[in-house]
């Protein structure tokens, strides 16, 4: 579909009027670059193009059915599929290493700036691996658990222990299909090594091994990565913050974090509160400093800090184009090359922090992680010093920010359902079997200039609810939620269905539950998980009443955390196919067989109410499976006949 003029490419008003100033200002941005990038190859977007070798590239035509070593079109759909499931698991992972190994300085007491700030999580990670704890210091604990996780990326011949997390029923699929991942590096080298020339050719063994490299990032580095972060930064509770970019302040000094690793942008929040740099912004004449995340950073720190969200993936150049951002720090994954270019029109310094990822035309300034306070705070302080620069004819802050709530890991949800007096997911399992609630949809991952931003995934969001499906969200698709107000408990309310709304109201949870970011994916495979645990549903995850869906996904990323659902034995819905199309084979297996081995599989559907249908239809067969399809209508009749017959 093809989307004009520039502004319909986007939803919100504040992106609307952000990309009518750019086309003023003659900025480019992704939106134009969508138009110079017409008639984007049909090669690699079928998956049929092969640059493996340099007897290459090749690609497949009827023509020419075979690339130049005989390789035909299912091998290289299905090697190039592996490769992208490679690069999301390793992106999710390495985010996850990172983390483990902070862990590990700060149980070894080598660490000042951080602390374990939620000891229960620490405990509970511990006790669900099998490690000591009772009578143990945290920070024995913690080490344990740490080696424990280095353990789950070296592993060479042992499956990972983080499997055992799910149901047992689960476990034996994984291990019945051959695919239980061992050590997470290990399976991203011999995916990397099978993918090379003249290796594995056979694509169902190349599509196996992209579902157990997969597994290693949803059961291995994802999951990893959030039980970290708990443990170190605190374990996530429904907290109140705003979204968009009226968030910025035309009074305050304006400091974005974006990309995806919590580390930094845990400190930064840590750091604007200090009395130093308020004075410091008070000296340049600002009202103080406003910190705000873009991407999975900013639900890193909204879930946590309640830190405001300025706005998702592909508001990132538009943010800069406010003309009232000092200083954009980033890290890694999802942070546009482009932003040193749009920044070069207004006085925004652009500063990347990894060691991994530069940028040409940004700052460098290497986050000390050994130091944390005094790197985080020398970012703000040069933010502070770039105020002066900020020039107020170009500043143009939208009016457009929705008040939102986020923060509901899983214990957050266990304590909602379950009230003061037991955590418990029994009530949400009640209300799935009755029929109140006809199952659960998670709508993650990210927006894509092909499509109008945030369309699909909020009239999506919209119709699910109103047919009473209780929505999860993470990444950009949250975001996307909350820019809409949706992530607000009283307007989604409005628009859920009669049984929704009767559950959330009585336990007073929301219909769309913000669960953070991209990583947190697999809170929603925990949050299945308990659902299974509970019982009355079901002894695997593939027999809930569950849906995935990446409605605007973009990134490779999202192809692993697909994967990984699927895998799990949860149905996912694609809002645009992966490139796969130039293999039937490879496409059947995905879309169909894969349901025969998994009891899931792959759906594509570009339409969101055709989307919704699907999901509906999924829902529907799974309770049937489950035999409690009937229960649902025996409701009714008691709700609304019983009223009837009194009259
Ligand atoms: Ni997820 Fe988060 Fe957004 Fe997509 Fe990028 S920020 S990790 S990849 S674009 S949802
Ligand atoms: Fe061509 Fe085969 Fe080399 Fe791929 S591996 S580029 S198909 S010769």
């Amino acid at each position: 579909m093809k989307i004009n003029p520039m502004i319909d490419r986007v939803s919100d008003t504040a992106s609307r009027e952000l990309l009518a100033k750019a086309g003023l200002e003659c900025i480019d941005t992704c939106f134009s670059r969508m138009d110079t990038q017409q008639n984007q190859c049909k090669f690699g977007k079928t998956g049929i193009c092969c640059r493996i070798c340099h007897m290459g590239p090749c690609r497949i035509t009827k023509k020419s059915p075979l690339g130049v070593c005989g390789a035909n079109a299912d091998t290289i759909v299905a090697r190039n599929y592996l490769r992208e499931v490679v690069g999301g698991t390793s992106a999710h992972s390495d985010h996850g290493r990172h983390l483990v190994l902070r862990l590990k300085k700060v149980a070894q007491g080598q660490d000042h700036d951080y602390q374990i700030k939620d000891e229960r999580a620490l405990r509970k990670a511990a006790r669900a691996y099998g490690i000591e704890e009772t009578g143990r210091s945290r920070n024995d604990v913690a080490l344990d658990l740490a080696n424990l996780f280095l353990g789950e990326y070296m592993s060479q011949e042992e499956p990972l222990e983080t499997l055992k997390l799910a149901p047992l029923k689960q476990q034996n699929t994984w291990q019945r299909q051959s695919v239980a991942p061992l050590g997470i590096d290990r399976m991203v080298v011999e995916s990397m090594h099978r993918t090379t020339m003249g290796v594995d050719h056979d694509y169902m063994h190349l599509i196996y091994q992209a579902f157990r490299t997969a597994l290693a990032d949803g059961w291995g580095g994802s999951r990893i990565a959030l039980i970290v972060a708990d443990i170190l930064f605190g374990t996530p509770e429904p907290v109140r913050s705003d979204a968009n970019l009226g968030i910025l302040r035309e009074d305050t000094v304006n400091i974005l974090v974006h990309g995806h690793e919590p580390e930094l942008s845990e400190m930064m929040a840590v750091v604007v509160q200090d009395p130093e740099i308020k004075k410091a912004a008070a000296a340049v004449g600002a009202a103080g400093v406003t910190l705000a995340g873009i991407c999975c950073t900013a639900n890193e720190i909204l879930m946590r800090h309640g830190i405001p969200i300025a706005g998702s993936f592909l508001q990132q150049e538009l943010a800069i184009i406010t003309g009232a951002v000092e200083t954009m720090v980033i890290d890694v994954q999802c942070c546009m090359p482009s932003l040193p270019d749009v920044a070069r029109s207004y006085h925004t310094e652009i500063v990347s922090t990894s060691d991994i990822a530069k940028t040409g035309g940004a700052t460098h300034m290497a986050f000390d992680h050994d130091n944390a306070m005094a790197s985080a705070k020398k970012l703000v302080i040069r933010a502070i010093d770039n105020f002066k620069n900020r020039d107020p004819d170009k500043v143009a802050i939208p009016g457009d920010k929705r008040a939102i709530i986020g923060g509901f890991s899983v214990d957050a949800i266990k304590y909602m359902l379950g009230g003061r007096f037991r955590g418990s997911f029994r009530p949400l399992n009640d209300a799935i079997i009755s029929g109140r609630i006809k199952g659960v949809v998670g709508i993650v991952g990210c927006n894509n200039p092909k499509t109008q931003v945030d369309a699909y995934i909020n009239q999506l969001t919209r119709t699910l609810i109103q047919q009473d499906v209780l929505v999860l969200k993470t990444g950009c698709a949250a975001i996307a939620s909350g820019k809409q107000g949706m992530l607000l408990p009283e307007a989604a309310l409005e628009n859920a269905g009669p049984g929704l709304k009767e559950v959330c109201e009585a336990v007073g949870m929301p219909p769309v539950l913000h669960m953070g970011s991209c990583v947190d994916n697999a809170r929603i495979l925990e949050a299945a998980t308990e659902i299974v645990l509970e019982g009355g549903l079901g002894d695997d995850l593939s027999q809930i009443p569950a849906v995935g869906v990446a409605p605007e996904w973009m990134s490779e990323k999202a192809i692993a955390i697909g994967t990984y659902f699927v895998a799990s034995g949860i149905d996912v819905v694609l809002g645009q196919p992966f490139s796969i199309a130039g293999s039937d084979n490879v496409r059947n297996f995905l879309n169909h067989g894969a349901r025969e081995h998994f009891g899931a599989s792959f759906h594509e559907c570009e339409d969101p109410e055709q989307a919704a249908g699907l999901i509906m239809q999924l829902l529907d067969e799974a309770r049937k499976k489950l035999g409690i399809d009937q229960k649902a209508e025996r409701k009714l009749f008691d709700m609304k006949d019983r009223r009837e017959l009194n009259v």
